[in-house]
């Protein structure tokens, strides 16, 4: 489906490091199409529910200090396939276990600080786009060139 979307966010180590431009370049490169994006301060409500299934995990207050220690950059990315390929181009959740290559991989160390986030499902990106951004954030428009995308 050319419509697939997933949320992609650039976590606040990312942002501090200056990785936002290096991290959208290899979206863009991939031949995906950027449909949303902002920087927020995250607050602890929305964190929460964007990680349900992981607020009563031991480093779950840990993640939340983490993750509202900063601005994030937040972006919803359409495309074929958007969601696993996206998953394969962040990496494994532990960057030590991510491959070079990968976002994870060539720009992180440990789990706590591994810099991306990308949606797992496709009904997980669904929840996250609805939770993270109004409709009228998200911006429909057409490829000049659909031969590049094959919309
Ligand atoms: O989807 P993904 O980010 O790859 O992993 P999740 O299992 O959804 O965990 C979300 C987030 O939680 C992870 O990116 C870092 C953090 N975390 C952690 O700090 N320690 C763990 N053992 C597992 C996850
Ligand atoms: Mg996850």
């Amino acid at each position: 489906d050319v419509k697939e979307r997933t949320l992609i966010a650039v976590k606040p180590d990312g942002v501090q490091r200056r990785l936002v431009g290096q991290i959208i370049r290899r979206f863009e490169q991939r031949g995906f199409k950027l449909v949303g994006l902002k920087m927020l301060q995250v607050s602890e409500g929305l964190l929460a529910q964007h990680y349900c299934q992981l607020t009563q995990k031991p480093f779950y207050s840990s993640l939340v200090e983490y993750m509202t220690s900063g601005p994030v950059v937040v972006m919803v990315w359409e495309g074929h396939n958007v969601v696993q390929s996206s998953r394969v181009m962040v990496g494994a959740t532990n960057p030590a276990a991510a491959p070079a290559g990968t976002v994870r991989g060539d720009f992180s160390l440990h789990v706590s600080r591994n810099v991306v986030h990308a949606s797992d499902s496709l009904e997980g990106a669904q929840r996250e786009i609805q939770l993270w951004f109004q409709g009228k954030e998200l911006v429909e428009w057409d490829c000049w060139d659909q031969t590049l995308t094959c919309e």
